[in-house]
Formats: C-alpha cells, sequence, structure tokens
C-alpha cells in the first residue's frame, strides 16, 4: 500500500480569485484576520488568554518567527497577525484523535491537501505504522521508544541514522536531540537551516568570524539607511515592520531590493496605533528597486563601484581591520556598470543615482532572507553584501550591520546549541568535557546529503525532531522514495503533515506538547529557552492546559529514546531521565559546553534574557582564521536561460512553511487558490497565455523532465522572464542536485521552468 502514496499535494480544480495587490499592510484586515483564524480554532476564551501570553515576559515565545522583542517594553499583544495564527494554529480545539486516524488509510490521507491534513488538529497519542498496515493504530511511550531503540541498534553503523530538526525546537531539546546522535555516535544532524540560511552561515564565518547577524533593534534606530533585500517582512516577520517604521520616523532610508513589490514594504497601520489604523498608515520603503531573480550579487557590486568612486571610505577601519581590500578595489573598479544593469533590470542612470544616496549613508544596516540564500551562488552574495559593508565600516558601529533575518523562532539557538552536522572541534571538546561521552568528528549528512543516503540505502533510519521533512525539501518525489525506503522513520510532532504519510517499513508518530502549553515534571513547572535572530536567549513558558493527557515534552521523548537505547548498549552515564525532569540540568550541560552561556539559569531569570557575545558588534574582533573581517572576490554570476522562465519559489500570506492556514495571500490579491504561477504580462501575451489558463510546469534533469501539471496564470507585476509559485506544491521541480556552491541549499529561488500550455 506504502507504493501507492501519492506525495504530490492533490490539484485543485478551481480557479483562484483575484484583486489588485494591497497597498499596506496590517491594519483593520490583519485585525479581522487574526479574529477569524484565531476564534475559529481556539474559541473567544483561549484567544483572548494566549494572545496576551505570546512574547509576554512571563509567558512564551511566539512561534512565529524568530524577530525579536523590544528589550524593556513590550506592550499588551506583542504579536502579529501571523504570529497570532501560528499560536491559534497550535492551540486548536480540532483533535487528530484516535477516531481520525481509525478512520482514514494513509493511502487516503495522502490525496488530501496540506491545508486539510493541518486542520484536522493536534494529535493526541503516540501512533504506529506497522509493515502491511493501512492505518496508524495507538502505542504505548515505552514501545515506541523499544522500536526506536532495537532499530538503531541493528544498524551496522550509527551513520546510518540521520536526526533531522526543525527550528521550532527549544534550546533544551536541541540540545539533548544532538546529545543523542553523538552519544550514539553520529553527526547525521541535518535541520531546517541547510534549507533557509545555511548560506548566511557560511559566508558570514569566513567574512567576518561569526555564522549570524551582528545588529540589535537598537541599531534600528540610529541607522541611516536600511536595506531589505530578498525578503518579505509584512507576511514573515511583521514585528519588523515596527522597526523599519520608527527607523523611518528617526530618519533613515528604506529601500528594498526585490522582484514584486511587497506589501508590506509599501505602507504599514501598526495594529498597536489607532492613528494610523484608520490612517494611511507610515511609509516603509522609499525607493524599491526591481530586480531580476538572482541578480543581487551584481547590484552590490555597482553599490561598492559607487562608495569606491565617491571616496566615503571608512579608511581607518578598512586598515584596522579588514583584509582584502586592494583585490577588491581593482575587481569593483573593473565593473561595468552596463553589465550590471543587464542582469539586474535596473537601468544604469538608477543605477548611479542609488548609488549616490548608499554612499552618503553614514551607517548601513542590510537585512536578508530567502531571496538571498537560496540560490546557486548565495554564498558569493552574502560576501558581496558583507564586502560593501566593510567599505563603510559597517561592522561593529552603531546603526550599521549585517542581519540575516532568521526564519523558524529558534533556528539561530538550535544551531548555537549543537544542531550542526559539521560541529566545530571546540564544540566537541566542549561536548566531551560536559557529558563525558565520546563524540564522532565524521561530518554528518546535511539535507541534500540525507536524502541521497536513504537513497541508496546508505542511512536507514529516519528521526525528525518536528519538521515536515518531505514537503520542505526539494525534489518531492525523490525525497518521498528515499524516506520510503528507510526501515523506519519517526516523526515527533504536533499536527499531522504530509511527512506522516511517507514512511518506512514502520512509522511512528510521537507527538509531543507545544510552546503554548504548559510542561509539568515529577518534579515541577518547566520552561524553556530560545534565541532570537539577534542573539538574545530568554525563557518561554506554556500557559495552555495541554491538547491531550498523553502528550509528552520534547525533552522527555528524547530522553526515553536515551534511556532505551542506553539499556540497549549497555552504557550509563547520561541521567536521562533527571534532565527530562528538570530543565536546570540541561541549561547546566549547555553552560558548561558553549562559552557565552555562564550563569545560563541565573541569567535566564531576567525578564528580556541575554544577549550572547558577538566579537564583531562588541569590539571587532573578528574570528576569522586571519583574525581580521575578509573582502571576498567572487566573479559575478546571475543564472538565467534563454528559453526557459526563472522561477522562484515564495510563501503566501496564508502559510507557515508547509503547515497551510488557508487559501488566501491577501496582500498579493489572491484568493481561494494556492496552485498558481505569478507571470508578467508581456510574458503572457508573448506565450499566447491568458489570466485563468492552466499550465503545466517542467523542469529538466540530467536524464529526465518533471512536469507539474495543472497550474493557473496569475498576472502579476513581476519582471520579464521571472515567474513566481508557492512552496511547497512546487518542491516537485526542484532537482536535489541543484544546491548553492558550499552551503548545499536547494536553489528553491531560481529554478528555470519551462512553460506549456495544460493538455488535459
Ligand atoms: N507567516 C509566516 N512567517 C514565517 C514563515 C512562514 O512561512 N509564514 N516562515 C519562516 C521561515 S522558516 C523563514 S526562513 C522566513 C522566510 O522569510 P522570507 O525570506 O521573507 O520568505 P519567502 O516567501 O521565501 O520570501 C522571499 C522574498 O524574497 C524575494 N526574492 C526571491 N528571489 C529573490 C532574488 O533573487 N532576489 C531578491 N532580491 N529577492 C528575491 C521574494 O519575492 C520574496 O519577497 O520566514 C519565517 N516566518
Ligand atoms: N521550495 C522551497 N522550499 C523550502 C523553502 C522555500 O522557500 N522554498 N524554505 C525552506 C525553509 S526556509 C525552511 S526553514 C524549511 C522548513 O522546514 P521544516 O521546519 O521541516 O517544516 P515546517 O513546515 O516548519 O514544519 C511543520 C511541522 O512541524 C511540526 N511542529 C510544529 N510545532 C512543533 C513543535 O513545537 N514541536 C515539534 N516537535 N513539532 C512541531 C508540525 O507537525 C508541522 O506539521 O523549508 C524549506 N523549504
Ligand atoms: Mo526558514
Amino acid at each position: 500500500m506504502k507504493k501507492d502514496v501519492n506525495p504530490l499535494t492533490p490539484l485543485e480544480s478551481k480557479a483562484p480569485k483575484l484583486s489588485k495587490p494591497k497597498n499596506s499592510a496590517a491594519g483593520i484586515p490583519a485585525l479581522i484576520s487574526t479574529a477569524k483564524y484565531g476564534l475559529g480554532n481556539m474559541g473567544v476564551l483561549n484567544s483572548l488568554k494566549n494572545l496576551a501570553k505570546v512574547n509576554d515576559f512571563d509567558g512564551f515565545d511566539c512561534p512565529g518567527c524568530a524577530w525579536p522583542d523590544p528589550d524593556n517594553h513590550r506592550s499588551f499583544a506583542e504579536f502579529c497577525e501571523n504570529g497570532a495564527k501560528a499560536v491559534a494554529d497550535e492551540a486548536t480545539k480540532n483533535r487528530a484523535d484516535n477516531n481520525f486516524w481509525s478512520k482514514w488509510t494513509v493511502g487516503e490521507l495522502s490525496q488530501k491537501s496540506d491545508h486539510w491534513l493541518n486542520s484536522q488538529g493536534r494529535i493526541t497519542q503516540p501512533l504506529v505504522l506497522m509493515p502491511g498496515s493501512e492505518y496508524y493504530t495507538p502505542i504505548s511511550w515505552n514501545d515506541s521508544f523499544d522500536i526506536i531503540a532495537d532499530n538503531l541498534v541493528s544498524l551496522k553503523s550509527p551513520d546510518e541514522a540521520v536526526f533531522y530538526t526543525s527550528g521550532r525546537t527549544s534550546n533544551e531539546a536541541a540540545f539533548l536531540w544532538q546529545l543523542l546522535a553523538r552519544r550514539f555516535g553520529t553527526n547525521n544532524l541535518p535541520d531546517c537551516s541547510n534549507m533557509c540560511h545555511e548560506s548566511s552561515g557560511v559566508a558570514l564565518t569566513e567574512s567576518i568570524g561569526i555564522g549570524k547577524g551582528t545588529v540589535t533593534l537598537d541599531d534600528f534606530n540610529s541607522a541611516d539607511l536600511i536595506i531589505v533585500v530578498g525578503q518579505n517582512p509584512g507576511t514573515n516577520h511583521p514585528r519588523m515592520l515596527t522597526a523599519l517604521r520608527d527607523a523611518r520616523k528617526n530618519g533613515a532610508s528604506v529601500i528594498s531590493v526585490n522582484p514584486l513589490t511587497e506589501t508590506g514594504m509599501k505602507r504599514f497601520k501598526h495594529p498597536q496605533n489607532p492613528i494610523e489604523m484608520f490612517g494611511l498608515g507610515s511609509s516603509i520603503a522609499d525607493k524599491h528597486l526591481k530586480v531580476n531573480i538572482n541578480s543581487d550579487q551584481a547590484l552590490f557590486r555597482s553599490f561598492s563601484k559607487s562608495i569606491i568612486e565617491s571616496g566615503n571610505l571608512d579608511n581607518e577601519f578598512i586598515s584596522d581591520y579588514t583584509n582584502g581590500y586592494d583585490d577588491y578595489r581593482k575587481l569593483v573598479l573593473n565593473t561595468d556598470l552596463d553589465e550590471i544593469s543587464e542582469m539586474t533590470g535596473i537601468s544604469t542612470d538608477e543605477l548611479i543615482q542609488v548609488g549616490e544616496k548608499i554612499s552618503n549613508s553614514k551607517a548601513t544596516i542590510v537585512c536578508w532572507a530567502m531571496g538571498i540564500t537560496q540560490h546557486k551562488n548565495s554564498v558569493a552574495t552574502i560576501q558581496e553584501i558583507v564586502n560593501f559593508l566593510l567599505l563603510g565600516g559597517n561592522i561593529g558601529k552603531p546603526g550599521a550591520g549585517v542581519c540575516p533575518v532568521r526564519g523558524h523562532s529558534n533556528v539561530q539557538g538550535d544551531r548555537t546549541v549543537g544542531i550542526n552536522h559539521k560541529p566545530s572541534t571546540s564544540f566537541i571538546d566542549g561536548l566531551e568535557k560536559s557529558t563525558g561521552i565520546i563524540a564522532p568528528i565524521k561530518h554528518g549528512y546535511d539535507s541534500v546529503e540525507a536524502v541521497r543516503a536513504m537513497e541508496s540505502g546508505d542511512a536507514k533510519v529516519f528521526l525528525a525532531m518536528g519538521g515536515n521533512f518531505v514537503s520542505a525539501m526539494s525534489d518531492t518525489n525523490r525525497t518521498s522514495n528515499a524516506l520510503s525506503k528507510c526501515q523506519l522513520t519517526v516523526h515527533i510532532s504536533t499536527k499531522p503533515n504530509r511527512s506522516h504519510l511517507v514512511s518506512g517499513e514502520i512509522g511512528l508518530i510521537l507527538p509531543c506538547l507545544g510552546r503554548t502549553e504548559i510542561d509539568i515534571s515529577p518534579i515541577g513547572r518547566q520552561f524553556v529557552t530560545v534565541e532570537n535572530s539577534m542573539g538574545v536567549v530568554h525563557s518561554s513558558k506554556g500557559t495552555s492546559k495541554p491538547a491531550s493527557e498523553y502528550l509528552i515534552s520534547e525533552p522527555s521523548i528524547v530522553s526515553g529514546i536515551g534511556g532505551a537505547l542506553e539499556t540497549r548498549l549497555e552504557r550509563s552515564g547520561i541521567p536521562w531521565r533527571n534532565l527530562s525532569e528538570n530543565y536546570d540540568l540541561v541549561r547546566d550541560l549547555i553552560e558548561k559546553t558553549i562559552p557565552g552561556f555562564e550563569n545560563y539559569n541565573q541569567r535566564i531569570t531576567s525578564k528580556s534574557g541575554f544577549y550572547l557575545p558577538n566579537p564583531p558588534k562588541d569590539n571587532r574582533t573578528f574570528k576569522t582564521k586571519n583574525a581580521l573581517a575578509n573582502f571576498f572576490c567572487h566573479d559575478i554570476s546571475c543564472v538565467s536561460s534563454s528559453d526557459k522562465f526563472m522561477m522562484m519559489t515564495i510563501r503566501s500570506h496564508d502559510q507557515y512553511n508547509t503547515t497551510i492556514y488557508g487559501l488566501d495571500d491577501r496582500y498579493r490579491g489572491i484568493r481561494n487558490g494556492r496552485r498558481v504561477v505569478l507571470m508578467n504580462r508581456e510574458d503572457l501575451v508573448e506565450n499566447d497565455i491568458k489570466e485563468g489558463d492552466l499550465v503545466d510546469l517542467s523542469s529538466d534533469r540530467e536524464s529526465e523532465s518533471v512536469v507539474s501539471q495543472s497550474w493557473y496564470v496569475v498576472p502579476y507585476d513581476i519582471p520579464r522572464g521571472n515567474i513566481a509559485t508557492y512552496f511547497p506544491e512546487s518542491n516537485v521541480l526542484i532537482p536535489l542536485d541543484s544546491v548553492a556552491d558550499r552551503s548545499n541549499t536547494p536553489t528553491s529561488k531560481s529554478v528555470p521552468i519551462g512553460i506549456k500550455k495544460a493538455t488535459n
């Protein structure tokens, strides 16, 4: 039966409803949408209770995104529409309980849409899909741990197991998860970062010696210029709009660089400001550069050229703190602006004009997200952005710096506490000292490599701490085929998703407590900690009654597996049970393993948490090989194709990654449908295609072409030759082998696509 499972999202039969894209973000429609989704899922009382606790000092960290809260003040409901949706989605009254799982076969469920699957609600008890069975059936916690431990010890090598992590996982759960993997003997710790900000980590570590951003919220108030590139904050980091609005009020310029004119970058009506709510709102970007997909490296080269030619350089910073300037200068001065104009689609005159404005900035911040990290040349592009910032001494000074805007609410923390397939030797040393284990040194698989390993039989057990691997990864067919070859797949999850339907020989679903829920252990109430996009570690404490009496916390699940494994391997030494009952003990281990967490348990009691050290920001210390910030010289590249369209796969306003809340993308004026392809109007005329037509999209692999059928055409203001679709539906079109150089991130924002009118 499992062979019948169709991993593709079922086709939609109705055309979407289209209207004009919106001119301002948030405002009244956001409140209506929040209320609709919140009340529908949680009911009136629960909505009020839960939303009051989001990002409250004594509440839980918003599971929506990693954007920080102000350090010293938080207003009632420091939340946004999409944060509220994320909370409501977890706190839903609906239950995917035993009735649900006994009603539907796995084959039937796989014909349902992602939206439908998610709306079934919270999973209430551990479930198993045994070989030959068509139904998931209940299983006890202990039996699940035994199945996992038996399968793990049956492997020829620990490297046949893969421990995936999604970025909502707390520091405590993530630390235990990597301890479990390393105690077992493998660094196979792929995580959602591999598909997300891996390129930022690789590039920044080489350039400035830390794989994270170097700004705090305060810097937004003293910046002269903020460039937001490849990011859609109105939908994905709505609270960032407050920071941008305040920066504008303080005199900063904001430039948006994006193939689309995203609504959030136009105007913003702050949900807690009545004057803005009923008025025009605040304008956000004072300049929009409508670039071609993947032309950002070229664009930043032109910005560097303007700065060098203007002479507005920070010569002291360059000579005291950097390496490689002379070579970079030569390269930049040799660059032909007409060539850059050709690549970016921005006229040479406009490049010069914007370049002048940029050269006059005394303090510049560059923010970016997936529009920059998911291309073949992403690492080179990010290093070009850093080169540009170094020219003006924009690292380690107020109002300036790099700001890679993280996605998942704790993805940055997970990395900090050891979720990394390429751990540093200092981390491994720290872990050995703090726990007494002998940790493996050999690098493990990242997400793409994990798929290849499962495909070839080199990996046989796949365990996931959260997430939805089959839908999040590129090349849905290959990924699902790889997972179904495993002897065991295990998903620690809160809600049903497509990965549950593409199981190995045995499939386990282990449902856990969510962020919003009270976590009580035999010794008392526990809280977890998370790190936001700006390196602040703070606590998060659930406040609602758990969705089911059978749910246990993520740390308890990891400890359960750890304990069962320890018995079989006849080892002891990790006090799994104690760790799962008292998270202070986990934090003590983190403190002993990783620098920067001194007095963790004491400092975490501070309401706003504490900042982790950030040497480039703190005192212009660069922990690179040469102890300097580095200019890197890369050839400019920009993917293009004469006979194909360049596709970016983006998020709608009604989804959280692979979790689909609804079928609308309000800001872009697309309702009631997700299987859409956004195309330039002139391209439509040239290809004899009309609004609402159905087209088939195809992408080429070495030996074959993959066709994805029946996408509705939406005419849109997008550069010629560029198209956009929503992920995860379009992941089937992204070849597994199409990855970013050096970071191995799937190139989800630049996929060459053929378009034909649908044949059926
Ligand atoms: N509500 C909500 N919030 C979320 C998420 C969610 O799904 N829903 N996901 C979370 C996660 S994990 C992440 S990583 C972040 C993602 O946050 P974003 O990166 O904002 O998400 P995307 O929708 O992938 O948007 C990418 C943006 O880049 C633009 N873009 C695409 N290609 C290029 C390019 O080549 N150059 C330039 N300059 N721009 C380009 C697109 O037009 C789009 O505006 O959001 C986080 N927050
Ligand atoms: N084409 C394309 N593909 C992409 C992207 C893109 O832009 N384009 N973006 C990529 C990015 S940036 C990312 S981060 C990845 C996301 O990849 P993932 O992190 O793997 O995917 P999510 O959709 O965030 O995971 C959702 C599932 O997590 C589970 N979950 C939710 N809350 C919890 C919790 O508290 N604990 C546990 N244990 N489970 C929980 C639920 O069961 C839910 O179904 O996708 C990537 N894939
Ligand atoms: Mo992400």
